[in-house]
């Protein structure tokens, strides 16, 4: 329950965020390198795994609850339920494979599709290991053609040197933040009760983007 206290458990408004991908590309790499600064080799994700983070935008305390899903296609029947009230996605490849890249649109533009429950989600298409310069095989200019063409946020993104990947997430939450009806505290009931009444609340969520 969110109130205007003191704590790691009072904030003004809460928001759920995705990350979907291809196994490998990098989802859990950027997850904490957002949210502890260091990024060690990680094992692949088995089904879902979730971080919270504390953000304050424009004076209010925001709560972030971050899901990572697995890439890999044997969890695909779990990790469809976790799109159900994302408020933001991100979509992640990495620019030194382009099967990640083409996935999106083939694969996961398409889950995301079926299986968004909120219309007016603010997407991010990241291109994930730009560290590794000399082997990138998806250029930017790609990466942006399909960002504008799926209705995304686009940034190339290092977990591994962090670039980029505060402004990642902080980007994804202020824009989805402009969605939210109320600048009082809010309870995530009151929010879920927001978003299923918002269609006519709320403005476009393409007409800003990239
Ligand atoms: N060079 C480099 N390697 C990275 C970067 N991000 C992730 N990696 C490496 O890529 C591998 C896969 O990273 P994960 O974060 O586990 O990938 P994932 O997308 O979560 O994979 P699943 O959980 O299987 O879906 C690991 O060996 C990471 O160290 C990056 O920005 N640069
Ligand atoms: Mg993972």
């Amino acid at each position: 329950m969110a109130s205007s206290g003191q704590g790691q458990s009072n904030y003004d408004l809460s928001f759920k965020i995705l990350l979907i991908g291809d196994s490998a590309v990098g989802k859990s790499s950027l997850l904490v390198s957002f949210i502890s600064n260091v990024v060690d080799d990680l094992a692949p994700t088995i089904g879902v795994d979730f971080k919270i983070k504390f953000l304050t935008v424009g004076g209010k305390r925001l709560k972030l609850t971050i899901w990572d899903t697995a890439g890999q296609e044997r969890f695909r029947t779990l990790t469809s339920s976790y799109y159900r009230g994302a408020q933001g996605i991100i979509l992640v490849y990495d620019v030194t494979r382009r099967d990640t890249f083409t996935n999106l649109s083939d694969v996961w533009a398409k889950e995301l599709e079926l299986y968004s429950t909120d219309e007016n989600c603010i997407k991010m298409l990241v291109g994930n290991k730009v560290d590794i310069g000399s082997d990138q095989v998806v250029s930017r200019e790609e990466g942006l053609a399909l960002a504008k063409e799926l209705g995304c946020l686009f940034l190339e993104c290092s977990a591994k040197t962090r670039l980029n990947v505060e402004q990642c997430f902080e980007e994804l939450t202020q824009k989805a933040r402009k969605y939210i009806l109320f600048s009082f505290d809010v309870s995530d009931t009151a929010l879920d009760f927001a978003y299923s009444n918002k269609s006519s609340n709320f403005e476009s969520c393409t007409q800003d983007i990239v």
